[in-house]
């Protein structure tokens, strides 16, 4: 297979949230798994991730625990970077968007935007509360919905009748950070970046785009109904600040989060290349030839179809932009929605005290919301682990292995056996692993697990059907040949689960004391394990979760 160059961004988390499965399922898992299927291809693979951590919720956050945001965002920075470590995240590197290289990125892309002309300052009124001394932003002004009265609504939208609002309609209007009602209109300048002027060249580069039917439709919606010029400063003080060479009216503002977090992306890559960043993200430096996969949750589209593009192209025609979105739908709790103050739900820090990163990363990746929500409950968790991870894959190991160990001890006395039967079970493989390797390919991560699924079903039926522990009786070497067909099976199975579940294959291949990047010829793979190899056998592979369990984990997360 030819050797790609392929970018793999995963969504940037806001840093001041705490990661729960929501975050895992719906972006960073199928990015990981992505980048490690590629790298067993034989693909380059750059993976790059870190925290979103500017804006209003960072400044309100350190408020709160009393901190300077700076060190706030690194205290939370860190935590993220932990748990994703836990969860066998295999970034090539996960930074931060407040570093000093976004900084002057964001800067350089703002001057390469207005000395095109697509950057143009403005003047409109907006909330100030005097008790905070700072702007409100919309959705940090709340008060009673002018629609349907009801008394919390937020600046921005009322979440008892979703109403889209402004917040200058709120009745009674007070300061979400400080209850503050000492609230007026003033005069501020922001910085437009002229998307109505960009409209053409994003359409024609949209078009140019082959990209699935929902990320389309999202991106031909928003060029339909005309692109409006948007704000991208903020009267903030944690944030990236304006450049004053260029825009000295802007003194102390900063610029918008989203309009910063993306630029992110690059900057990361900065962090880690230095000038070799331009590998892959200039087309008139080498990255030509890259092809660019962005992960995200569906909300974000927009912002990484038309705003982010949009913000290149008017920047510099020779920046990278994107050639795949995936964009994954939500994960929900028990049919509702994580949420850290009403303790509902398992966060990320949580589950993995509970059970290793591959039971989640198995769980979430298999129901991962592709096309629709999907819903986590502990019952169908612990189901699903028992049945696939434990009756399917760990049955058939231990059972192999052991028997094997049992009458021929831990050295490979025996070749696979390759009779008719055997040559029906690589027929059968080989298609399958073709079928799982396409669908990893195009990150159809629901169906390439029950493909993967249905590969370690297969090992099952050859096993029961052949029966070696019959065959053992009257014939004792063909029963070792058969077993040592099937210990090559467990290796094949270990190689194709690796991108999913790394820790449990990399410690099967270890007892079996073989390794392998990817499966791209069962039948040659099959006399991998042969006579006079040695083994070893692993005390489990995977664990059951009791009904007590359950009801444990009920207790604690569901209340
Ligand atoms: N932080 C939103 C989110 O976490 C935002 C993504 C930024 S990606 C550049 O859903
Ligand atoms: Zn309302």
């Amino acid at each position: 297979m030819a050797k790609e160059r392929i970018l793999i961004t995963s969504a940037l988390p806001y840093v001041n949230g705490i990661p729960h499965l929501g975050h895992l399922a719906g972006c960073l898992l199928p990015s990981d798994i992505y980048a490690r299927f590629n790298r067993l291809i034989g693909n380059e693979v750059l993976y790059i991730g870190g925290t979103d951590e500017h804006g209003t919720p960072s400044e309100i956050g350190a408020k709160k625990e009393g901190m300077d945001v700076y060190d706030y965002t690194t205290k939370y920075h860190n935590l993220h970077k932990d748990i994703y470590e836990k969860f066998n995240l295999s970034f090539d590197y996960f930074g931060r968007t407040s570093s000093k290289e976004n900084i002057e990125t964001t800067q350089q892309i703002a001057r390469e935007l207005f000395k095109n002309g697509y950057i143009e300052e403005r003047e409109s009124e907006q909330m100030f509360s005097i008790t905070d001394n700072m702007f409100l932003p919309d959705r940090y002004v709340i008060g009673t919905c002018p629609y349907c009265g009801a008394d919390n609504a937020r600046g921005d939208q009322c979440e008892k009748c979703t109403k889209v609002l402004d917040a200058k309609d709120l009745i009674n209007p007070r300061s979400a950070i400080s209850g503050a009602t000492d609230l007026e209109f003033r005069k501020t300048k922001h910085l437009y970046i002229t998307l109505s002027k960009l409209s053409d060249k994003v359409r024609e580069w949209v078009n140019s785009r082959n990209w699935n039917k929902l990320t389309i439709g999202i991106a031909n919606k928003w060029l339909d109904e005309g692109l409006e010029d948007r704000s991208i400063t903020r009267d903030l003080k944690w944030g990236v600040p304006v450049p004053a060479d260029v825009f000295p009216d802007m003194d102390g503002k900063v610029f918008y989060v989203w309009f910063d977090a993306p630029i992110g992306y690059i900057s990361i890559t900065k962090e880690l290349l230095g000038d070799e960043y331009k590998k892959w993200w200039r087309l008139d430096g080498g990255a030509d030839n890259v092809r660019y996969v962005e992960f995200m949750g569906k909300d974000n589209v927009p912002f990484h179809s038309i705003t982010f593009p949009a913000t290149l192209i008017g920047a510099d025609e020779n920046y990278k932009k994107v050639d795949v979105l995936k964009g994954l739908s939500y994960l929900n709790f028990n049919g509702g929605k994580f949420s850290k103050s009403a303790n509902r739900g398992i966060f990320a820090d949580q589950a993995i005290e509970e059970f290793e990163a591959d039971y989640w990363r198995y769980w979430l990746i298999k129901n991962a919301p592709e096309t629709d929500d999907t819903d986590f409950t502990f019952e169908r968790f612990a189901e699903e682990i028992n049945k696939d991870l434990n009756d399917v894959l760990g049955n058939f190991i231990l059972r192999v292995l052991k028997f094997y160990n049992s009458k021929f001890g831990l050295e490979v006395l025996h070749n696979a056996r390759n009779s008719e039967k055997e040559q029906e079970v690589i027929k059968t493989l080989s298609e399958k692993v073709a079928t799982y390797t396409t669908l990893l390919q195009n990150m159809e991560y629901r169906k390439a697990m029950s493909e993967l699924r249905s590969i370690w079903v297969l090992g099952n039926e050859y096993i029961d059907e052949i029966a070696p522990w019959s065959v053992y009786k009257t014939e004792p070497e063909v029963a070792g040949k058969i077993l040592v067909f099937a210990m090559n099976l467990i290796r094949i199975f270990m190689i194709l689960a690796r991108p999913i579940i790394p820790n449990t294959a990399e410690r099967i291949l270890g007892k079996l004391a073989s390794d392998g990047d990817w499966i791209f010829d069962v039948e040659k793979e099959m006399s991998v394990i042969s006579k006079g190899h040695k083994f070893s056998i692993p005390e489990y592979v995977f664990t059951k979760i009791s009904a007590d369990k359950i009801a444990e984990l009920n207790e604690k997360y569901n209340k």
